[in-house]
């Protein structure tokens, strides 16, 4: 499924490597677009929840709306 989520911090490229290669890892495709400081994440269910997206993302330094 893809979902949107507001997510605050992110400021320049490296936020949006750190973001991405995060959810990589969880097998997470993750597109970031820093002016709607939004994150765009597509995702199995049954493989991953948004709980777990949600806290990758969270690890990383950044918060999650
Ligand atoms: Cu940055």
């Amino acid at each position: 499924m893809i979902q949107i989520l507001q997510v605050e911090g992110m400021s320049c490229n490296h936020c949006v490597k750190t973001i991405e290669e995060a959810l990589e890892q969880i097998e997470v495709k993750a597109s970031v677009d820093l002016e709607g400081k939004s994150v765009t994440v597509e995702f199995h269910q049954g493989k991953v929840t948004l709980a777990q997206i949600k806290e990758a993302i969270e690890n990383q330094g950044f918060d999650v709306m």
